[in-house]
């Protein structure tokens, strides 16, 4: 090796070489996510980019504060990546003002929550059995235990946002603010609905977007960004960055929005996280992202069109999204017996497909076992699979589900699917 190259990045070899435990550790998890089919709706294939500014020496650099406002010396390089990723947010999302420091999509809401409530304050969110999110006040989470939590749901007839309910709920507890977004609703959120309820009793307005920012930003659905007081997300889901979070607000929280992460939340920001969001919604302002996030829904509503078809019923009809929900207590397997959703989710990682269980409105089962399965199509459309591909995948999912004792001629059939459309292709 030339002794006068500098080290820019990952070099597997060094790895290989000095810790080969941990080598192997990347290596069989690659083997695994380009061995099967994966089908959970928060997970995605990053860039070769976006990894490389991961994997990249902005790991050892200190920067607690903001580009030109630091607490440490020599941010000055560090302090481009940032702005990069502000600018780039602000253009992609149509935002007043962005903030990229949060480590996940848990971290974006505990510091809107800091930035708008105190302890004790009254919030009105969807319930987690309904399609929610654990901050969105489970009694496990910090939000269930600081905050006064009204929860709503779907109606049970439609399987849609009770809109009617939100809004008799918001009159009767005045909570401070009401949430939307949810990591299970297959279908889309009127935004303009819940604005104008919190505009009724003079609440902020939050809609956590973890799930569906990426197709936002490809403007594959409406965007919340005009009507929300605050958007949170994450960006190592559709949006195919970094695994991480983000704050868009307008200018009128920005500075509360920017203390409430920096210092009152969080530490020092991932300076390396931070560059690679910053590629990644690069990525996403190119024409081409916009053709995923479409993709990526007419995906989903092909592959809700083909389980349902083999039995699996969809919850509230189909989907929007990137995403659908089934209730599979109507199907029964080749022997006539029922299969609950982590049955399900058990037999399709037999045959290489991952996919989890995930309870439904009105469960009767408990979130360990589930009526449902929870299917995405980030992943799959990243490897380049349209709907041909949908038909196909819905049908080897139905086969694994009812036919476990067919193990091997569906994994012939999945690695078909992953020998044509592999993840992580060479020349990438
Ligand atoms: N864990 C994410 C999901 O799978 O939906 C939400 O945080």
């Amino acid at each position: 090796m030339d002794k006068t190259e500098p080290f820019y990045g990952p070099d597997f070899s060094q790895l290989v070489r000095q810790d080969p435990d941990v080598a192997q550790v990347l290596l069989d998890e690659l083997a695994r996510a380009r061995g099967g089919l994966q089908l959970i709706a928060s997970e995605n294939f990053t860039s070769p980019a976006v990894i490389a500014a991961l994997g990249s020496t902005l790991t050892n650099k200190y920067a607690e504060g903001y580009p030109g406002r630091r607490y440490y010396g020599g941010c000055e390089v560090v302090d481009r990546a940032e702005r990069l990723a502000i600018d780039r947010a602000k253009l992609l999302f149509k935002a007043d003002h962005a903030n990229v420091q949060p480590h996940s999509g848990a971290s974006a809401n505990l510091a809107a929550y800091a930035a708008l409530l105190q302890p004790g304050d009254t919030m009105l969110a969807m319930a987690l059995e309904h399609g929610g999110h654990l901050t969105h006040g489970s009694k496990v989470n910090f939000s269930g235990r600081w905050f006064d939590v009204v929860s709503y749901g779907v109606r049970r007839d439609t399987e849609l946002i009770d809109y009617d309910e939100v809004r008799e709920l918001a009159i009767r507890h005045r909570p401070k603010l009401i949430i939307c977004g949810a990591t299970s609703y297959p279908r889309l959120i009127d935004y303009s609905v819940f604005r104008g309820i919190a505009d009724e009793i003079g609440a902020w307005l939050l809609v956590d977007a973890a799930h569906t920012i990426g197709l936002m930003a490809g403007e594959a659905i409406p965007s919340a960004v005009p009507y929300a007081d605050v958007v949170t997300f994450t960006t190592h889901k559709a949006l195919r960055g970094p695994r991480g979070g983000g704050v868009l607000c307008t200018e009128e929280l920005a500075q509360r929005i920017d203390h409430a992460v920096f210092p009152f939340t969080q530490g020092g920001p991932l300076m390396h996280a931070v560059a690679a969001k910053a590629v990644a919604f690069g990525e996403a302002l190119r024409p081409e992202y916009r053709d995923y996030a479409a993709s990526v829904v007419e995906n989903a509503v092909t592959l809700a069109e083909g389980l349902a078809a083999e039995g699996m019923r969809p919850v509230s009809g189909g989907t929007d999204t990137h995403l659908a929900l089934f209730d599979l207590r109507g199907l029964t397997d080749f022997q006539g017996l029922p299969v609950s959703g982590a049955e399900a989710e058990r037999r399709c990682a037999q045959a290489g497909i991952t996919l989890n269980r995930n309870v439904i409105p009105y469960d009767p089962e408990p979130p360990t076992v589930t009526s449902g399965i929870r299917v995405g199509t980030p992943c799959v459309t990243t490897q380049g699979m349209g709907v041909a591909e949908m038909k196909e995948i819905a049908s080897i999912v139905a086969q694994a589900v009812r036919k476990p004792g067919a193990i091997a001629s569906v994994s012939d059939r999945v690695m078909g699917l992953t020998a044509t459309h592999p993840a992580y292709r060479r020349e990438e």
